[in-house]
């Protein structure tokens, strides 16, 4: 039997790659996100290179009943979910905190936290029956270390520090691990997000120093599947070696 995970936010950047990961590594997959197109696009794909099954899972992770009504729509023989890797998420703008968006301030707060929250919610009964699974959070360094106009991105990303800690609290009678991983800086489509499209602004984000890609996050975030049973990695904060906190960056 295969095992089974779960990556939500599939259709880019540190997901995707993820899902490329754990299809190499004989993983079964239930890939989500809103843009169908790219999740069909990337089940194919997948499905040519690796002897592997996906199911895709078309929802907006801000709306609670689209969450309950795909986790109901999984099949019973893909319910044993191994892992569920919570990587949805986004940062919208760049503004001090006086002249904040509010429709910025919802998208980060619905997706990023109460999005990760309906998902687990949804999910973690099947893993406390089977006494089982892993649940990785994708936090930031940005909640751990606040920088200038970062505010509520920051403040979305400490909260999914403490609710990580929270699951772990919760769940460690029942043999389910918890980790966080909080990654610095990686080029994805995020800061393209971040700053509303404007291609300019997201490409100087990643200028002058090597940055992390998806892929190596996603290999760091294998390697914490690997483990024995009886060991788990808590909390793992992975930045490109010119960054040394949040904002000092060695720029050339
Ligand atoms: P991308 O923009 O490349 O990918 C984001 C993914 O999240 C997409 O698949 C997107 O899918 C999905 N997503 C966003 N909003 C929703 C929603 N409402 N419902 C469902 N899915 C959604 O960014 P990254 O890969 O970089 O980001 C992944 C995670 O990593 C995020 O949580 C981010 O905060 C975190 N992170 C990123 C860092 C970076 O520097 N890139 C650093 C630290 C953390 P779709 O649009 O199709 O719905
Ligand atoms: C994304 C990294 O530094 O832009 O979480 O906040 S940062």
């Amino acid at each position: 039997m295969k095992k089974i995970v779960l990556i939500s936010g599939a259709t880019a950047g540190i997901g995707e790659a993820l899902a490329w990961k754990f299809a190499e590594n004989n993983y079964n997959l239930i890939l989500t996100g809103r843009r169908s197109e790219r999740l069909e696009k990337i089940k194919i794909e997948l499905s040519k290179k690796y002897d592997v099954e996906v199911l895709t899972l078309n929802f907006d992770i801000r709306k609670l009943k689209e969450v309950e009504d795909a986790v109901k729509s999984i099949p019973r023989n893909w319910q044993n979910i191994d892992v569920l890797i919570n990587n949805a998420g986004l940062a919208a703008g760049v503004t001090p905190i006086q002249e904040g968006v509010y429709d910025d301030w919802e998208r980060m707060i619905d997706t990023n936290i109460k999005g990760l929250l309906y998902l687990s919610r949804n999910i973690i009964p099947m893993m406390k029956a089977r006494k089982k699974g892993h649940i990785i959070n994708i936090g930031s360094i940005a909640g751990k270390q606040v920088y200038p106009n970062g505010n509520v991105y920051c403040g979305t990303k400490a909260a999914v520090q403490s609710i990580t800690e929270g699951m772990r609290i919760d769940l460690v009678n029942y043999g389910i691990k918890v980790t966080q991983i909080a990654p610095g800086a990686v080029e994805t489509e995020f800061s393209l997000i971040r700053f509303h499209g404007d291609e300019e602004a997201a490409k100087k984000v990643y200028n002058g120093y090597k940055p992390l890609t998806a892929k190596d996050i996603a290999e760091v975030i294998f390697y914490t599947t690997t483990l024995p049973e009886h060991v788990n990695i808590n909390d793992l904060l992975v930045t490109p070696t010119a960054q040394a906190n949040a904002y000092i960056y060695n720029k050339k």
